[in-house]
């Protein structure tokens, strides 16, 4: 549906004050309409002599959540904000912007155009651009610099923080902050103003913050972030326009801050962290559901006070709900208290929380060692060892003692949910939730959908995710889920280039130098090798694996064999002094050994070669998963990947990496591979289809 510019920006005078209000759906972002419309009500206010003052306002208590993120790409059209903001820091009445909901990016860059700001207390204001691979291009770098000063502004911008109000009025960012109806606290803040005239508040002309500023703060910034922020553009262009709001005058730093917009506009990061903006958004969405509503969460039981359940009872309590932590002994309680509240410090100390919060959060836990206190929770998430008959008896006794209706999930990452589901007598509740360690920090939720589950139960399980703050993607119950299966098989491509001639350290540095901030045989030596050597020394009794197949390694046995068990045996795939990790000339002379065994002359495997074979044996399987229906779309993959396995987000995900290479190149070199290693590489179905008919994944 097109909106006119005259409905985007509705106009009308309230005791002598012009109230533009902003209606652009869903969220007020500054599309063309609305900019168009917002041009035309600020010259009709500026003319009207019944208005004193002008008042902007979004409707549905939003005020504007930044520039239209579907107009980037694409050619522009209608007036700029920047014209805009011209007109209302010449404008001879006072304009006051009252906000609600959400001031981000080019919503607050508008705001800080405004001499003047009134928010809700529950607003919320941020300059969040980083997120999408750009920085501030509406002034944002300049005046909220000149307003704070370079420090407050380097913080908020690189790490996209969203300011509650009260603390926006500490800062100098809003004027005044109200509990009561934020468009007639801005009237009348208006009206004030008008009365004792102007001249008005110019925040891009403002110099006290900005002066004297010593120059070392953005070189010690630059400095202590260059690993993390390597192969992105944003954070260094940001870090440079606040810097050069300390130097440049007004106008200058304007130009100078468009010309490194464009830079982050035109990098690859861009459109890249935009597509995974969307994707998060739908990924949330579940095909054949529309019309069904979520039921109502408020309090969760959870069974297993370990380290997976404490950090689940976090996020849950954090997001304001109430968790009864059950376990089989108060010793287990008592220890599993402890660690939640050891973390809780961690961050209080860190400056990331407070300890008001904390104690909120702490006494929204109760601690229970009996099933009969879950007779009300409306959900329970059981976190208990990976056992279909130990989750049987769980789920047996979560049957009889859980109010009908109650949503029964269960934590598993590796056994099928319609199994689980067998042991009570109303399979259609039962749901997988695959959190991922430390819980309370990773973003990604599996939502494991058994065949019996219901549309509702799925829904609701969408919903409960999305509240507690975290990314839910839609997985089928096929062996490892979405993520787990990707990592099983690109982990095993890994391992036939070790064979090859690679070694561990290698193929590690090479996807660290692709932006995985961490290597699969690093994490491998972090896990711990001796849980995966129990599960093939059986795989191996049953006939499931073949050690003497061409293709297999048996490096990780033989290390194991060694009481090499990772980190915390000090040696596993890597050596190590206390958590550093070094290359180990033994575990390359093992190598040698089993290549010379297997008959295989190892060559120069180029760190080309290696992102290419791990990033094919992904997309190769992430797209299996799309054709077999265990995701919705290929987009869900790559929301996966980037929120539960460290896939750089500036680069969109495996998926969207393979659509920017060409699936016809893709698929062109999986059919090279596929001639070498015939029972590895089986091209995807539909990834034969896209590439043969020029097409994405989504035409
Ligand atoms: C910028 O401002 C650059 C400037 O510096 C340059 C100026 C020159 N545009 O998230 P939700 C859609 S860059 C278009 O589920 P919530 C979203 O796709 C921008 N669409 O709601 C979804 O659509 P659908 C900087 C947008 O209540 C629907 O709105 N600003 C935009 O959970 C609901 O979204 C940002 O990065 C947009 N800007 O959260 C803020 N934003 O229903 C981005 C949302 O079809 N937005 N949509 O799936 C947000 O952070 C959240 O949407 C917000 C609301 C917190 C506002």
């Amino acid at each position: 549906m097109t909106i006119k510019p005259e409905d985007a920006v509705r106009y009308e005078v309230r005791d002598g004050v012009a109230v533009l209000t902003i209606d652009f759906p869903p969220v007020n972002a500054l599309g063309a309409p609305m900019r168009e419309g917002m041009m035309a009500r600020l010259d009709q206010a500026l003319a009207d002599p019944a208005a004193e003052a002008i008042v902007v306002v979004g409707a549905n208590d939003k005020f504007i959540a930044g520039a239209d993120i579907r107009e980037f790409g694409k050619p522009k059209v209608g007036p700029e904000l920047f014209t805009i903001q011209e007109k209302m820091e010449q404008s001879p009445k006072p304009i006051v912007a009252a906000i609600d909901g959400h001031a981000l990016g080019g919503g607050l860059e508008f705001a800080l155009a405004a001499p003047f700001r009134v928010a809700a207390s529950r607003a919320k204001v941020g300059l969040v651009e980083v997120n999408l691979g750009l920085l501030p291009g509406g002034g944002g770098t300049q005046r909220l610099t000149r307003l704070v000063g370079p420090e407050v502004a380097l913080d908020m911008i690189l790490n996209a923080r969203h300011v509650p109000a009260p603390k926006a009025k500490e800062l100098g960012i809003v004027d005044a902050v109200t509990d009561g109806d934020v468009t007639e606290a801005a009237i009348a803040f208006a009206r004030q103003k008008a009365k004792e005239g102007g001249p008005w508040p110019v925040a891009i002309e403002r110099t006290d913050k900005v002066q004297n500023v010593d120059p070392k703060i953005f070189e010690d910034i630059r400095t202590k972030n260059a690993g993390k922020w390597k192969g992105t553009v944003a954070p260094f262009q940001i870090v440079n326009c606040v810097e050069a709001a300390t130097k440049l005058a007004p106008r200058e730093g304007l130009a100078f801050e468009r010309e490194a917009f464009k830079i982050c506009n035109d990098a690859p990061s861009r459109p890249a962290q935009i597509h995974l903006f969307f994707a998060e958004r739908q990924a949330a969405k579940v095909d054949g559901t529309e019309g069904i509503k979520p039921k109502a969460i408020r309090s969760v039981g959870i069974i297993g006070a370990g380290t997976m359940g404490g950090g689940i009872a976090m996020s849950i309590v954090n997001a304001g709900l109430s968790v009864k932590l059950l376990d089989t002994t108060q010793e287990a309680l008592d220890a599993g208290m402890a660690r939640v509240t050891k973390n809780y410090q961690t961050s209080v100390s860190r400056g990331s929380t407070t300890q008001e919060k904390v104690d909120a959060a702490l006494a929204r836990i109760e601690t229970v060692l009996d099933y009969s206190a879950f007779s009300d929770v409306d959900m329970v998430i059981e976190a208990v060892f990976e056992n279909l008959e130990v989750k049987h008896q769980v789920f047996r006794k979560l049957d009889k003692v859980c109010k009908p209706g109650a949503i029964l999930a269960s934590n598993t990452s590796a056994l099928n949910i319609d199994r689980i589901a067998e042991a009570v007598s109303r399979p259609g509740d039962v749901i997988g939730l695959h959190f991922f360690s430390p819980a309370n920090v990773m973003k990604l939720i599996e939502v494991v959908r058994g065949d019996l589950a219901s549309k509702e139960t799925i829904v609701t399980a969408m919903n409960f995710a999305k509240t507690i703050g975290k990314v839910p993607v839609l997985a089928g119950s096929c062996v490892g889920f979405i993520g787990n299966r990707i990592l099983h098989r690109y982990g095993a491509e890994g391992d036939l280039m070790q064979l090859e001639g690679a070694t561990p350290w290698q193929i590690d540095n090479a996807l660290k130098d692709f932006g995985f901030p961490m290597g699969i045989y690093l994490m491998r030596d972090m896990a711990g090798l001796d849980v995966g050597w129990l599960v093939r020394k059986n795989r191996m009794k049953d006939g499931t694996i073949d050690p003497n197949a061409a293709d297999y390694n048996p490096l990780m046995d033989r290390l194991c064999e060694k009481g090499r068990y990772g980190q915390k045996t000090g040696a596993g795939l890597y050596k190590y002094d206390g958590r550093n990790a070094a290359p180990d000339a033994e575990v390359e002379a093992m190598l040698i050994q089993i290549s010379a065994e297997k008959g295989i002359t190892r060559r120069a495997i180029s760190d080309e070669e290696i992102v290419w074979r791990v990033l094919a044996a992904m997309v190769n399987e992430g797209a299996k998963i799309v054709e077999e229906g265990y995701a919705q779309r290929a987009s869900d993959i790559d929301v996966t990947y980037a929120f539960g396995y460290g896939f750089p987000k500036y680069r969109g995900g495996p998926m969207f990496w393979a659509e920017q290479q060409g699936l016809d190149k893709v698929y062109a070199k999986i059919k090279e591979y596929e001639v070498q290693y015939p029972q590895r590489w089986k091209p995807a179905n539909l990834l034969k289809d896209r590439a043969e008919a020029g097409k994405g994944w989504k035409d």
